[in-house]
């Protein structure tokens, strides 16, 4: 059942056919790549990696990257991947908490994680590069060992990803082999992904979106994966003619619609745009429609389930609503006190299923908190229609989404009020034309505080670039009602034509 052997036995008689792309690294076969996954592998073995230990990985996009995160799962160790934008004060916190055998970073932090490591009492730290360098890179260069596969049961770990969730520092969700393969399985079958289809790649690989959603429908087809390292307009629209299906956040759209370059002819070998990880506006989905001739396929997740709903490959598409539960997922709707909500009404989506997460890393009350009788708490508002379409409506949670990243609005507060000068802080979403949502910031301070530009500076110093505010503001009071609780949607109110979208 390990997650891995499912993908390896997918490419069995598919061996010299492409299994990835990137640009400048050549076209990798499927036994190009599993070959280099169990040299991979032996190198994890050999720095003392064993079944159950973390392995913490924070570096660039690249298909070195993708083999180790293959490389984890066939050992049968716990991938645990960090966005690249965090500092060292955010990895502190994982490392404390995840407590990993081994953390690989890119070569260039390699001095200041190392120092971290040996702090901490992290036995090792490994470097690799997206140019294929770096320590782990030399290890699998000197080897032509193969690690084998570890066999591993539906409820062990595979992954923990670490989610800002509703409350709370961030917090590592749980997800095992049997959580990934259910939902990968689905995918595949419910987007009809085909041995033809090319998977046009942009998304980040620290994510659920860019790790397990778009690259394990491709692995388990399997069909070839062209990984770009980021979103760039240019490369992507250059990469359109020779794909077939894109997964993107909203702003990949928005910024592709942005370019007149973007248009029918381009998209004629595409058979599906997927969007995900943030509202797309119906305008963004309309606008889409008109330029391309093709409607946007809009579906919801989180990490702690993977996906949730989708709408139908083949079938009506509906602008604003994420479509019908999965195949294997239980959707209710329910108000704050767990009582039930009438048809048609609003409620807090709770969801059951093969696909949902077992519970937060070393955080058993917590865990508790976000499940009711079996069912997750997804902390997001939702109607359902009487066909059975869900729409996304708002959240319950204070989260903030910008450009499809999860902005955890209480850690930017704690971040502020530590601030010389600062009393008290509220940080909001408001409206964003790129971005959906961007971060303000409002802080009641004395005459002594530093002033917005030194605030932004001394929180880039703590935070990954994009959750520092883009704008604060020193305001006399923050409002709140009578229990004494900031109304921070009279603040988004005031402040919603900030960044005028
Ligand atoms: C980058 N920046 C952002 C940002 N991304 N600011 C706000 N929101 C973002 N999302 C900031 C950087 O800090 C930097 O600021 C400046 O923008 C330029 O950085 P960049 O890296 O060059 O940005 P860009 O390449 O333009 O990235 C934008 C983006 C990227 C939208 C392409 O953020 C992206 O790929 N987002 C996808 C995230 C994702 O995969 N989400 C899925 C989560 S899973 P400065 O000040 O330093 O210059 C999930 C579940 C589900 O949600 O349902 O899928
Ligand atoms: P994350 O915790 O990063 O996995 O983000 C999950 C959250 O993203 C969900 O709880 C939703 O709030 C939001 N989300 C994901 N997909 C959509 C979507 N299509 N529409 C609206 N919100 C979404």
């Amino acid at each position: 059942m390990n997650l891995y052997q499912r993908f390896l036995d997918a490419a069995a008689g598919h061996e010299s056919g492409v299994a990835v792309r990137a640009p400048g690294r050549g076209a990798w076969t499927h036994a190009e790549l599993h070959g280099a996954v169990g040299r991979c592998a032996a190198v994890l073995q050999a720095a003392g990696v064993e079944p159950g230990d973390r392995v913490t990985v924070q570096v660039e996009k690249s298909i070195e990257n993708l083999l180790l995160y293959l490389a984890v799962l066939r050992v049968g160790a716990v991938y645990m991947p960090l966005n690249t934008a965090y500092t060292e004060a955010e990895l502190e916190y994982f490392i404390g908490d995840a407590e990993p055998r081994l953390l690989v970073c890119d070569p260039r932090r390699q001095g200041e994680l190392t120092a971290l490591g040996e702090r901490m009492g992290l036995a090792t730290v490994l470097t690799l590069g997206a140019d294929g360098t770096g320590t782990l890179a030399d290890g699998m260069a000197q080897t032509d060992a193969q690690a084998g596969v570890c066999p591993r049961e539906a409820d062990d770990l595979a992954a923990i990803v670490y989610t800002s969730g509703t409350t709370g520092r961030s917090k590592g969700a749980m997800l095992s082999h049997g959580n990934l393969f259910a939902n990968a399985a689905t995918l595949r079958d419910i987007w009809g992904w085909r041995a033809d289809d090319v998977l046009l790649h942009a998304l980040p690989i620290y994510h659920v979106h860019g790790l397990f959603v778009a690259l394990h429908c491709a692995l388990l087809e399997p069909s070839p994966i062209l990984l770009l390292p980021r979103f760039e307009v240019d490369t992507v629209l250059d990469a359109l003619p020779g794909s077939t299906v894109l997964m993107g956040v909203p702003t990949f759209y928005v910024r592709l619609l942005a370019d007149s370059r973007f248009d029918r002819a381009r998209c004629a070998g595409m058979r599906l745009f997927i969007s995900g990880s943030a509202p797309l506006l119906p305008e963004t989905f309309d606008a889409f429609e008109t330029r391309t001739g093709m409607r946007i396929l809009e579906r919801y997740g989180m990490t702690e389930a993977g996906m949730i709903t989708s709408n139908p490959l083949v079938g009506e598409r509906v602008a604003g609503t994420v479509g019908f539960p999965l195949p294997d997922v239980e959707v209710r709707l329910r108000g704050t006190e767990g009582e039930p909500v009438s048809a048609g009404g609003v409620g807090v989506l709770e969801i059951r299923g093969p696909n949902v997460f077992s519970g937060y890393w070393r955080q058993p009350e917590r865990t508790a908190g976000e499940f009711r009788d079996g069912w997750f708490v997804t902390g997001d508002l939702a109607e359902q229609d009487a066909e059975g379409r869900i729409s996304i409506v708002g959240r319950h949670k204070d989260l903030i989404i910008s450009g499809g990243l999860n902005i955890y609005p209480r850690e930017i507060e704690a971040e502020l009020n530590a601030l010389p000068g600062i009393d008290e802080s509220a940080v909001i979403g408001v409206p964003h034309a790129d971005f959906g949502e961007a971060v303000m910031a409002m802080v009641v301070a004395g005459e002594d505080w530093p002033g917005e530009t030194a605030v932004i500076a001394a929180l880039k110093q703590r935070l990954a670039g994009f959750k520092v505010p883009r704008k604060v503001v020193k305001v006399a009071a923050l409002p709140r009602n009578a229990m004494g609780k900031v109304q921070k949607n009279l603040l988004r109110d005031e402040h919603l034509h900030t960044f005028a979208r």
